[in-house]
């Protein structure tokens, strides 16, 4: 019998499971109940009234078999420990970068480059703010701006790297206040906030160009920049045959150090440090850890963990396992282009940015249109994903006035080899839902506002 032949697939998930952890099911009223509960906030939830977790990529991993051997391998010393060597050694060789200072997570690290750097009055311009990157470099009195191109904040916009750098808004700032004042630039692959956008090496070797003339940094957030380097392999004129692993160096090569939260590409579910090339930067960096993360060995993490990390790093360049987890978020994102709802193209490495301006059009910005969304979908279907819009964005350190940015957004954020194929069916399915109901949505009034980083403990009540 002649049967329909279907397309075939490229690929699959690029390995097989051996453990299993079971997730619970809640009714609707129980989600109602919850989410009233945790100020509508998706972060106040408890994990248990969770049903498929999606609000983050960071330390949601699931580790390798190799990874947990390494985990028994744990060196506990207080110093010197040798899973330290082994990832000092491992960044060397897939970063790139001279000195390594181990840090809890990628925010310890950001603390440290900040106080080092940065002096009262300074400007340090990015690629778009990221939440805990700007916190920390407002606290050592500098001043964020914005340099990333315009395309970055039109959601519509297919620009296939939204995460680079405008570098006449960047020459601009330098002319309007001098070079001494920018310590460094900080830049991010992939861009979080701009919905997982990469930046292209061409891009990163044109801000060399204009740094070096200026005599100013370039510190890389290296957190999802595996992500960005398959990007750059698979839309960049010129990379299409370099391996993951190069790209990553390549770009790596361009800077003078890098922050980096390992609860993200390294596969592992808590760590990060601090990478520089200059060796009296790193002698104040070592300094520094002692004082706020731990010596300079470990810096707040167990030698378990720096083992994880390490063998992270070997997993992470390869080809098969970055194809798969990039084609899972978008098989995701694809799904919902199909369905025509509102989302931010190009898909992004890491998670698929829902529009809520466009799907909450009724609702006004000061009713957190984002905010609203992700309780919705959380009520649907027990579905947990992270608002990224005014809530996030906060309010100016001067003018204490709210910021209001272009995006506001709803993050479906998928954590690496954690999820399968219907797991993301049925998310689709429930943002489809949601969807359609969305006339009937009212927004949220905010009832409890935290001074730093609010959206982690805000609380709100409907409006
Ligand atoms: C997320 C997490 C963390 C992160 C990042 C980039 C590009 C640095 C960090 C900090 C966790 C998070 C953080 C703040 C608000 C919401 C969620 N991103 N740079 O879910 O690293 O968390 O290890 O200190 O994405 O996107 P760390």
């Amino acid at each position: 019998m002649p049967y329909p032949k279907p397309t075939r697939r490229s690929w699959a998930e690029p390995f097989k499971i051996k453990v299993v952890e079971p997730l619970k099911t809640t009714t609707r009223q129980h989600r109602v109940e919850a989410i009233k509960e945790a100020g509508y906030n998706t972060f106040l939830l408890r994990s248990d009234d969770v049903y498929i977790d999606l609000l983050t990529d960071s330390g949601t991993n699931a580790m390798s078999d190799y990874q947990w051997a390494g985990m028994m391998l744990g060196d506990e010393a207080y110093a010197g420990s040798k899973n330290f060597y082994y990832l000092e050694a491992n960044m060397r060789k897939y970063y790139g970068y001279k000195y390594l200072v181990p840090t809890h997570q990628g925010r310890g690290a950001e603390h440290i480059i900040s106080q080092i750097l940065i002096k009262q009055g300074d400007y340090i311009p990015g690629n778009m703010y990221f939440t805990t990157t700007r916190e920390h470099q407002e606290r050592a009195g500098g001043t964020f701006v914005d340099v990333i191109i315009d395309e970055a904040h039109d959601p519509e916009s297919t620009y296939p790297f939204k995460g680079n750098v405008d570098l006449q808004k960047l020459e601009d700032l330098i002319k309007k206040v001098g070079a001494r004042k920018i310590p460094y630039i900080s830049v991010a692959a992939t861009v979080n906030m701009a919905g997982g956008q990469p930046i292209s090496m061409g891009n990163m070797k044109e801000i060399r160009k204009l740094t070096a003339r200026h005599g100013i940094r370039i510190i890389l957030d290296a957190t999802r920049a595996v992500e960005n380097a398959y990007f750059i392999r698979t839309r960049e004129k010129g990379y299409e045959k370099k391996s993951i692993a190069a790209i990553l160096k390549e770009l790596c090569s361009y800077t003078d150090g890098a922050t980096m939260s390992g609860k993200k590409d390294l596969l592992v579910n808590i760590g990060g440090f601090l990478a520089i090339n200059d060796k009296d930067l790193f002698d104040e960096a070592r300094n520094m850890v002692v004082v706020f993360e731990g010596l300079h060995t470990y810096g707040g993490l167990a030698g378990r963990d720096m083992e994880a990390m390490a063998r992270g790093m070997e997993e992470m360049t390869k080809e098969d396992y970055v194809r798969s987890r990039i084609g899972q978020v978008e098989y995701l994102g694809q799904k919902l282009l199909d369905w025509e709802i509102p989302i931010v193209k190009p898909i992004g490495g890491h998670a698929v940015f829902l529009d809520a301006k466009k799907i909450l059009e009724h609702i006004p910005q000061e009713k957190f249109p984002a905010q609203t969304l992700a309780s919705e979908i959380y009520v649907d279907s027990g579905v947990r994903t992270m608002e990224r819009g005014i809530v996030s964005a906060g309010r100016d350190s001067k003018t204490g006035e709210n910021r209001h940015p272009k995006l506001e957004l709803v993050r479906v954020t998928i954590p690496r080899r954690v999820y399968t194929q219907a797991h993301m069916d049925v998310t689709a399915e429930s943002i489809l839902e949601v969807y359609e109901s969305r006339k009937k949505i009212r927004g949220l009034e905010m009832v409890y506002e935290p001074k730093h980083l609010r959206f982690f403990q805000a609380r709100f009540d409907k409006a």
